[in-house]
């Protein structure tokens, strides 16, 4: 199937009517029935596409997220809307009305996710120079009064998430790497054996077409157990590091945190703050990290188990954690390489030339479900960004234009088969949407 005969103009407007449809006002969710609140990092690529349409619009997105920053500098991984019917676990399961740190008045989550969100932040003062006027005021504007927010969540994942200095974020649930069922993460949960959980109904499974869509009943029961244990000690960081069943060593949260982390240094340089320097040597911290799990003979990049003390070898996507870090550039160009060869954008017979979350030659791949297998496409989009910030122009391209194909099927499919580009999961999903508008750029 394709669709040659969509326009740009038409794909432009397909994709704002998917954002405008899942806005609620002063955020967008991330999808209107599977995910009827907002996430962090789906937060961060909507203000992105936003931007191109609406520069204070995606202004309100990124700063409803940030109203709900914890007083520990943490962002929660979901800031939760009035609709309490769709979503499980909803606000009162995840037992964070008495967390300390959460904010007066903010409904949310008690974990987190990458830190994109700086990078859509200069996103959004990329726009706003480029249309002048109250555009780019309110888009300085918005720079100045949410620069200390943004330090803060840098520095509380610098500090809680990596005590020891290592350039790595340690996670402490899967739903925090934002690839949840990944088989990077088969082996800690294969450890963990729930204790009691109290009752639970998914509602998940309701809202796409196959269950087999999406994790299965034994990941869930994993995936509220360490809810249950991180709600029984108040989310208090410290106490939550000491009980956990789920302490990993995430390299590709880890590799958004180098590249994020570097370019909130060009903005604080830009206002000329003293944090510059701290930023950059943070930057630098985990770009060394990411590049200190790369096993040499397969050239991925890997994530650390720390409670059984070992390294997680997979081939999925965030091997490629290196590729959205910058740095070496012997590294980066055998990355480049990988990337674009035969076990992954070239795989044969596959639909385009895009990297599925799980490389189709490893024994892990599922086609067709979740984070096994599928192709992601707000990941292709960030791996476009960290290429065209290292020059790297014929990535770029081919990533650009075999993205717009397939969104050109104009479902915004929250992930697709790779090799018949059947969409999956959610539709309408709002990171799709936002990945369409960004790479189709200004009109
Ligand atoms: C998925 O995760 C949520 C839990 O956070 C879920 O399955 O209920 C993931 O794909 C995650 O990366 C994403 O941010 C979220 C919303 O799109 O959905």
């Amino acid at each position: 199937m394709t669709h040659h005969d969509v326009s740009n103009e038409e794909l432009r407007n397909a994709a704002i009517e998917v954002l405008r449809r899942n806005d609620l006002g002063t955020m967008t969710t991330a999808a209107p029935d599977l995910y009827p609140h907002m996430w962090s990092w789906d937060a961060a690529f909507v203000a992105i596409g936003l931007a191109r349409v609406s520069v204070p619009r995606a202004i309100t997105e990124l700063r409803t997220l940030l109203d709900a920053q914890w007083s520990t500098g943490m962002i929660p991984h979901i800031v939760f809307s009035e609709d309490e019917k769709r979503y499980f676990p909803g606000f009162d399961r995840w037992g964070t009305a008495t967390a300390k740190a959460l904010p007066e008045g903010v409904k949310s989550s008690g974990i987190c996710q990458p830190p994109v969100h700086v990078i859509a932040l200069q996103h959004i003062l990329d726009r706003g120079r480029e249309n002048g006027g109250s555009d780019q005021a309110a888009a300085e504007e918005f720079l100045r009064e949410s620069f200390d927010g943004w330090l803060a969540w840098h520095r509380w994942l610098a500090t809680v998430r990596d005590p020891e200095g290592v350039g790595l974020v340690e996670i402490h649930h899967g739903w925090e790497s934002g690839f949840d069922n990944s088989p990077r993460w088969d082996g800690p949960y294969a450890a963990i054996h729930p204790g009691e959980l109290e009752p639970f109904t998914r509602r998940d499974v309701l809202h796409v077409a196959d269950a087999s869509e999406r994790p299965d009943d034994a990941e869930y029961a994993k995936y509220l157990w360490l809810v249950q244990q991180m709600a029984s000690v108040g989310f208090d960081d410290q106490a939550v590091q000491e009980i956990v069943d789920f302490r990993v060593r995430d390299v590709f949260f880890s590799g958004i945190m180098a590249a994020s982390t570097e370019v909130l240094a060009n903005l604080a340089a830009e206002l000329g703050r003293p944090e510059e320097a701290e930023l950059r040597g943070l930057a630098e911290r985990f770009r060394r990290g990411v590049a200190s799990t790369v096993d040499p003979e397969t050239g991925l990049a890997r994530d650390y188990d720390v409670l059984a003390g070992e390294w997680i070898s997979t081939e999925t996507v965030s091997g490629f954690a290196p590729l959205v870090a910058g740095g070496d550039a012997a590294l980066l160009s055998r990355q480049r390489e990988l990337l674009q060869g035969k076990d992954w954008m070239a795989f044969p017979g596959m639909r385009f030339a895009l990297p599925p979350s799980t490389s189709p030659a490893s024994a892990a791949f599922r086609p067709r479900t979740y984070w096994r297998g599928p192709v992601w496409p707000f990941l292709n989009l960030l791996l476009g960004w960290a290429s065209d910030r290292d020059g790297q122009a014929d990535l770029v391209k081919t990533l650009r234009s075999e993205s717009l194909q397939q969104l050109a099927d104009l479902t915004f499919a929250e992930y697709y088969e790779p090799f018949t580009a059947e969409p999956l999961g959610s539709l309408a999903q709002a990171w799709t949407a936002a990945a369409a508008l960004e790479w189709l750029g200004n009109p």
